[in-house]
């Protein structure tokens, strides 16, 4: 990693981190795109599209309602790449977002602070009459009423689906417009505009990383690539 040399005069470069599933994968979530992933199991059509929760609420509820109810599992916890992620955005002197993919809580429960979820938060909940977002009952299944305006059945899970505007874009092109290292971690490159990052951060100049545990879509586009479980690779990258 690394560090600002000290006295140097150049303020230390910014630093924008952007996390896929499979940072989460070794605290026992399952990812997207792998052998054993999520979309070998349910269609991106069937229960993460806004079409999807129009055409059967119940299924979409019950896919999330699951996810979620895994969070609340002991067993799923943050693990060393959570952490190590969380002690380098203590520590680093400068501008630092760590821009997730992810809609678990396990970068927050690491302590991770200058975080942005793009995709939403499966802990968080949307209510379509109020639009308020508060933390999500545990089932939304039920058609629990909405905290906030008290109306039953409206609420949908605070999650970006294909097709809808992801969270912060403005927040993140302004990071990636001033990073001197972009460093992606867990991700298969394959959903934009995620997947755009690292192209943006390289036409301004920053060096790019790529953290992954194999060649994802877009290695070339790094001028580094290490390749391992992001438990033993993150950490050995950030100290
Ligand atoms: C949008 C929430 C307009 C739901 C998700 C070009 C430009 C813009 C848009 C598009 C475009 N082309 C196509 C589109 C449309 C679409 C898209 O990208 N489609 C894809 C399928 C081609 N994009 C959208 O609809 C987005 N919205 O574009 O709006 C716009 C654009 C810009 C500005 C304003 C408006 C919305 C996309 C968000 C969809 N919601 N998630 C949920 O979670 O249920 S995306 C979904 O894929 C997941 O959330 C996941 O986060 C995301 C990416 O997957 P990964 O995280 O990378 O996971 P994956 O399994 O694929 O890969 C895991 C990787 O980890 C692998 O490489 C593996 O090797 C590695 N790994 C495994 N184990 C380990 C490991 N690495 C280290 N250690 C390990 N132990």
């Amino acid at each position: 990693m690394t560090r600002p040399s000290e006295g140097a005069a150049a303020p230390p470069p910014g630093i924008v981190v952007l996390t896929g599933a499979g940072v989460s994968r070794e605290s026992g979530l399952a990812t997207f795109r792998d052998p054993d992933g999520i979309w070998q199991r349910v269609r991106i059509e069937d229960v993460a599209t806004p079409e999807a929760f129009a055409r059967d609420p119940a299924r979409v509820q019950a896919f999330y309602d699951a996810r979620r109810a895994q969070l609340a599992d002991p067993a799923v916890a943050p693990n060393a790449a959570h952490l190590a992620l969380a002690e380098l955005d203590r520590r680093w002197p400068g501008d630092f977002l760590l821009v997730t993919q992810n809609v678990d809580d396990l970068h927050d429960r690491a302590g991770s602070a200058r975080l942005l979820h793009m995709h939403g938060e499966l802990a968080k909940a949307r209510c379509l009459r109020c639009g308020a977002v508060e933390p999500s009952p545990q089932r939304l299944a039920d058609g629990p009423p909405c905290p906030a305006c008290g109306r039953r059945g409206a609420l949908r899970p605070h999650v970006v689906w294909f097709g809808e505007v992801p969270l912060g874009m403005e927040r993140i092109e302004e990071a990636l417009a001033g990073c001197g290292l972009f460093v992606s971690i867990g991700t298969s490159g394959s959903v934009y505009p995620a997947a755009g990052f690292v192209a943006e951060a390289r036409g301004r100049g920053a060096r790019t990383v790529e953290l992954n545990l194999e060649p994802s879509e877009g290695s070339a586009m790094f001028d580094e690539a290490r390749h391992g479980p992001a438990t033993r690779l993150v950490p050995e990258f950030v100290e």
